[in-house]
């Protein structure tokens, strides 16, 4: 399992913490998705066929990149 811990800036409120669990989650490989308002931190976990480059293409979509 690989795991990474990134700020994701654009977080603002509880509903922004909702779409990015919700979107991340559904990434195949994907196992968990934590993200937390106060500090904008977000930590995914994940398995093949997931991986970062995808998890971070996806945040960009979403509008919520990941800080570098
Ligand atoms: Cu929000």
């Amino acid at each position: 399992m690989e795991s990474k811990t990134f700020k994701v800036p654009n977080i603002t409120c509880g509903h922004c913490v909702m779409t990015i669990q919700r979107e991340v989650s559904e990434l195949e490989g994907v196992k968990s998705v934590k993200a937390e308002e106060a500090s904008k931190i977000v930590t995914v976990e994940w398995d093949a066929p997931a991986n970062w480059d995808g998890i971070a293409a996806l945040l960009e979509e979403i509008d919520y990149p990941a800080e570098a």
